[in-house]
């Protein structure tokens, strides 16, 4: 069967080019792998979503063989099949399991944080205590992961789907003023998003929230 990664139908601006299918698309993209879009209504997933998705979250996915969920786990199963996307020796697919964790639970823990606070908590009273924190934290991060990053084009030198989920929370960061002060990384998230895998795949995440935009 073709592959099918679930997504939404529409979400509000905010969220357009963010939703976390994105990183599938870009995934399979890269490894020129087709897949259809099983798309849902962010208000009303259906009862029976759950048993594809037990948050009810997107993306989830599956090939008739495979039935997963959680973006991150996807790429590196994905990763695991495609040399696009990962070496195939066990130390260099070692490193890339690493690094896309080290964006999930190194970066992204911090940039969830950030992104709760100035989208869905924005001028709430606790935010003005906890965000300087949550600022310093993440800037902690990109400090040191500019240094791992020195003057090399991608994490391991060549793309791998470390780079690809990294890019992905990067561009979390990027919505803020943060990102300007690691030009390193500024120059390297330019570099993953002007891949032509990566603009597919957004342009396919966006093209059905025009078709489905609320009148
Ligand atoms: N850890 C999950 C997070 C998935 C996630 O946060 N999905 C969001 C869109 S980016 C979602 O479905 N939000 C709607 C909801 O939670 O009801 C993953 O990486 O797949």
């Amino acid at each position: 069967m073709t592959i099918q990664v679930s997504a939404f139908k529409w979400v509000p601006d905010f969220a357009q080019g963010f939703v976390r299918d994105l990183r599938v698309r870009w995934a399979l993209e890269e490894a020129g792998v087709p897949y259809e879009a099983d798309l849902i209504d962010v208000m009303n997933k259906g009862a029976a979503y759950s048993d594809w998705q037990p948050f009810a979250q997107v993306p989830a996915y599956r090939d008739g063989d495979v039935e997963m969920f959680e973006s991150g786990a996807i790429v590196i199963f994905l990763a695991g099949k495609y040399e696009a996307l990962s070496p195939r020796d066990d130390a260099g697919r070692a490193r890339v399991i690493t690094w896309v964790l080290a964006a999930l639970n190194s970066i992204e823990i911090h940039t969830v944080q950030l992104g709760s606070i100035d989208l869905f908590h924005k001028g709430e009273a606790w935010t003005h205590e906890r965000r300087p924190q949550v600022i310093a934290d993440l800037k902690q991060r990109l400090q040191q992961l500019s240094d791992a990053l020195g003057d090399k084009d991608y994490l391991e030198g060549r793309f791998t789907a470390g780079d690809l989920i990294m890019a992905t929370v990067l561009r979390e960061v990027d919505r803020t003023e943060l990102l300007s002060k690691y030009p390193n990384l500024e120059v390297y998230l330019d570099r993953c998003t002007e891949r032509p895998a990566f603009k597919r795949a957004m342009e396919a995440q966006l093209q059905p929230f025009r078709e489905h935009a609320p009148a």
